[in-house]
């Protein structure tokens, strides 16, 4: 125990907080209180109201040492929890998330899904939309919920959301069309777990010379809970460790239907979610109802939601719930960082459905066969209709074209990516919103802001990725749900003769296949500073991202909130972090 100490203080000492920060005592072993029991609890609807409710949450941000999957590590928590509390409220809400600073480190919050329309300021973006909120420091997100759906919060700083600072939101509605479908609702989420921090991880990926490629995970976590066999070969010698946590179990009555958000929080990792003898009904993607579709094993890549229903007809008992990483999406070479953690990970997450009435015997059940080989990408686009019939933009006022290419690391520089030639690199200390505000034009911008800017209110924004690379980039737009009129693989290139433009998927996180294209078409309709980036977490420090400036003319007269301005006068002198 002491050893952790030591690398807190020594940490600690290296942030130079002035904060005293609570380690806890001795934890061999992840102890109920550790566990977010949010997440296995029913989510009680909310009443409806005929005024939107106003729903605080105090948010404390501070490291706590936790044992996830049995072995502990310092954990960046919400509230002292992994993963963070559940923010659930009614469409039309109001959301004040009132952050509290005591990571030691600077961060920012970023309501992944929710558009923020009027309040770009609020979208959480470091170095776009605000200044960082320093350590020791206080700040307020506030902004409504406009659209129903499964959505997540999580630090938009470096990968911290990847060290724990992450958590659902959940906006009920209702009037949700799919209502009668199910009696009960469960969130559950899942990620690939590093027993080291994004930290010391990203000081090897993001070296000149380290030619590896994304770090190995160490296991696989479902709503912050893992299993990790402390016997092999990487097993923290000298630390505690616990080879036999209790699986995160959801119970069920037997005759009911459930409903299960599902999040996937990863750094790095596609999966597929099922639940043995279980078929599911897919009702919702990113916050779009879709016509419900029956599916057995459903693929899901980095920062998307999905809905499914699941009926408990079947005998009651326990049946394994199964998170699994798509081991095929993961390169590997001799140089990958944590080569040598491959012997001991299980990239498979699981959990237990249990029948109310059965013993708590462990689950026997057998897993969906594959009924095709597994891939990287997303549901089929024709899976994925939305229930309310929604054109897409039928005329493009605005193009453009975005060519993703790699550069490997040399001598002087590590691997990167690159949009149209240039890699992008944020600007803590000048984000993008101030220097609008003080009328710099969008022309003059730093060349590696990587800024598009468009000003017609009318008609659409179209634009088109062509993937030069051979992985496969989970691309999310902030500010908007965008229609995904095109898409194709392996060296093919855009075909507007395929293009659906009747009504093809909404979604706010979509799968650019390997050499592939993808072509998206929205509405101007949100002026802002609005994100596009790789959700990949190692991509986006490797510069993977590009800013889109939405109707700058009108939202550069806009009135930022003095709460805003005031991080960049706090955090010019303590901000002055590089590294992405
Ligand atoms: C935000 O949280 C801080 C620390 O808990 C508290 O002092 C402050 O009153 C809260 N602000 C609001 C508006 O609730
Ligand atoms: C949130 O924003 C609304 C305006 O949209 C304002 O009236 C309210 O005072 C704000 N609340 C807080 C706690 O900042
Ligand atoms: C990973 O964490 C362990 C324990 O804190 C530490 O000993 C090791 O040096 C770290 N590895 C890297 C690559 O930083
Ligand atoms: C854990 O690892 C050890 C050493 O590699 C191996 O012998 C053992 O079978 C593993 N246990 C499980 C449950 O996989
Ligand atoms: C569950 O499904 C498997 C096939 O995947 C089948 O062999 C088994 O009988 C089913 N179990 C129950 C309890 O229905
Ligand atoms: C990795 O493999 C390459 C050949 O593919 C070889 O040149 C290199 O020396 C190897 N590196 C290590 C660290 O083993
Ligand atoms: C993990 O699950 C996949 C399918 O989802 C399966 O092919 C693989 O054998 C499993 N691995 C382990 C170690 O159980
Ligand atoms: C508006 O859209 C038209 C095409 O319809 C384009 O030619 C023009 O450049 C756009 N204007 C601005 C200000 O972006
Ligand atoms: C994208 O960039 C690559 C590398 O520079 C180049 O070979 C390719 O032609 C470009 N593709 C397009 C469509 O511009
Ligand atoms: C990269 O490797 C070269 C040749 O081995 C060496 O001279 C250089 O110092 C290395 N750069 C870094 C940053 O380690
Ligand atoms: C991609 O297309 C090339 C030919 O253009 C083919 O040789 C290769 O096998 C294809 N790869 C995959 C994964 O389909
Ligand atoms: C933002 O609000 C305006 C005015 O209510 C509406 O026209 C527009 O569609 C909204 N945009 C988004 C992205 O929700
Ligand atoms: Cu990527």
């Amino acid at each position: 125990m002491n050893i952790i100490k030591n690398i807190l203080i020594l940490y600690v000492s290296l942030c130079t907080i002035s904060l005293v920060i609570a380690v806890p005592a001795k934890r061999d072993i992840r102890k109920r209180a550790e566990i977010n029991t949010n997440f296995f609890q029913p989510l009680t609807p909310q009443p409806a109201t005929t005024q939107p409710t106003i729903r605080e949450y105090d948010f404390r941000l501070y490291k706590a040492t936790l044992s996830p999957d049995g072995v502990p590590r310092t954990v960046y928590t919400v509230n002292g929890q992994f993963p963070g509390p559940i923010i659930q409220a009614n469409v039309g809400d109001q959301i004040i998330m009132n952050i509290t600073n005591q990571l030691g480190e600077p961060t920012a919050i970023h309501s992944h899904g929710i558009v923020q329309n009027g309040t770009n300021w609020f979208d959480g973006v470091p170095g776009i939309t605000q200044c960082p909120i320093p350590n020791g420091g206080n700040f307020i997100y506030n902004y409504t919920v406009d659209v129903p759906g499964t959505y997540w919060y999580h630090s938009h700083y470096i990968a911290q959301y990847v060290d724990g600072v992450h958590g659902p939101l959940i906006v009920q509605d209702p009037a949700d069309p799919h209502l009668s479908l199910y009696d009960y609702e469960y969130v559950v989420t899942f990620q690939e777990w590093y027993h080291n921090t994004t930290e010391d991880l990203l000081h090897i990926k993001m070296s000149a010379n380290h030619t590896g490629d994304s770090p190995i995970p160490d296991s696989v976590v479902m709503s912050g809970i893992g299993q990790y066999n402390c016997s092999s070969a990487n097993g923290f010698n000298g630390l505690s460790c616990n080879s036999s946590v209790t699986p995160p179990t959801y119970v069920v009555q037997s005759g009911k239907r459930y409903r299960f958000r599902i999040i996937n929080t990863s750094a790095d990792n596609h999966f597929y979610f099922s639940i043995d003898n279980h078929t599911m009904l897919l009702i919702e993607a990113d916050g779009i109802n879709i016509k419900p579709v029956t599916i057995q094993k459903l693929p899901i890549n980095i920062a998307q939601r999905y809905s499914v229903i699941i009926n408990a007809s079947q005998p009651v008992g326990n049946y394994f719930i199964r998170a699994s990483a798509t081991t095929a999406c993961q390169v590997l070479n001799n140089v990958t960082i944590n080569i040598d953690h491959l012997e001991s990970l299980n990239w498979n997450a699981t959990g237990i459905l249990h029948y109310e009435g059965a013993n708590n015997s462990a689950p026997t059940s057998q897993e969906w066969p594959d009924t095709s080989e597994p891939t990287c990408d997303d549901v089929p686009d024709a899976s994925l209709v939305p229930f309310v019939a929604n054109p897409p933009p039928q005329n493009v006022s605005q193009q453009f074209t975005f060519n993703l290419t790699f550069n490997g690391a040399n001598q002087s520089s590590p691997s990167i990516f690159l949009v149209n030639n240039s890699s992008f690199s944020p600007n803590f200390i000048s984000p993008t919103i101030m220097q609008l505000s003080s009328g710099v034009s969008t022309q003059s911008l730093a060349a590696n802001q990587n800024v598009y800017a468009y000003d017609n209110t009318t008609g659409g924004v179209e634009l088109i990725f062509i993937n030069a690379n051979g992985g496969t980039h989970p691309f999310h737009l902030h500010g908007h749900s965008f229609y995904i009129v095109g898409k194709g693989g392996n060296g093919t290139s855009p075909d507007p003769s395929t293009y659906n433009l009747v009504n093809p998927p909404l979604r706010d996180t979509a799968t650019i296949s390997s050499r592939g294209w993808m072509t998206i078409r929205y509405y101007a309709d949100n002026p802002g500073i609005w994100l596009l980036h790789c959700h990949i977490e190692w991509h986006v420090e490797m510069g993977m991202v590009v800013q889109l400036v939405e109707r700058y003319t009108e939202f550069r007269q806009r009135t930022i909130p003095s709460s805003v301005k005031n991080l960049c006068q706090s955090s010019s002198s303590s901000t002055t972090s590089t590294t992405s």
